[in-house]
């Protein structure tokens, strides 16, 4: 289990993670719309986490879903900690309904996003969309991984943006797998 607790003016976060864990998903942000992708993420993604965040939504959801993806991808990093053992390499091409969206993902150590989904409508209830790609930006830069998130096909803003959080789920997932070779799988030795 790896705990992060991060408070700052604008957010307060306490998460715990364990990466291979049936324990799901224990997840309370004023952010409703977040709370239901990272439930789907962790039981779809096999990995136990809690999170309890608080923020100031009373400006817009933006702090609190980019810092609850900061944590996230902190506790990723420190849970991988050298990385060795894993798959390192995940992919996934999952639908939801009329959507479909294909992910692709690399535990590098080097943090980057490409991101390339077109939501219809720019909000969920009060959910702005926006703020699906600044969640994985968030994460991928803490988590150091490389992240390809492509939109396939789609009319319905909340089945593109579940998709794409349970194709990161099941993509993440297939790179955590244990290989059964101790070494990192690079031929540079490092993954960083
Ligand atoms: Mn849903």
């Amino acid at each position: 289990m790896t705990t992060i607790t991060r408070n700052t003016n604008e957010t307060q976060i306490e998460l715990a993670l364990d990466l291979y864990s049936d324990a799901g998903a224990d997840i309370e942000s004023p952010v409703p719309f977040l709370n239901h992708m990272l439930t789907l993420f962790a039981r779809h993604a096999g990995v136990g986490l809690r999170v309890r965040a608080t923020g100031d939504t009373e400006i817009d959801g933006h702090h609190t879903v980019e810092d609850i993806g900061i944590t996230l991808g902190q506790a990723i990093s420190g849970a991988l900690g050298e990385k060795k053992g894993i798959a390192r390499y995940g992919d996934a091409l999952i639908p939801m309904d009329e959507a479909l969206v294909l992910c692709a993902l690399d535990i590098s150590g080097r943090g980057h996003l490409s991101f390339d989904a077109a939501f219809p409508t720019q909000r969920v209830g009060a959910f702005d969309l926006e703020l699906v790609e600044e969640f994985f930006t968030a994460l991928v830069r803490s988590a150091g991984i490389t992240l390809h998130l492509k939109q396939m096909a789609g009319k319905n803003s909340h089945h593109i943006a579940e998709a794409c959080f349970k194709a990161f789920a099941h993509a993440f997932r297939k790179a955590l797998e244990k290989t059964g070779d101790a070494r990192v799988l690079s031929t540079k030795g490092v993954l960083e």
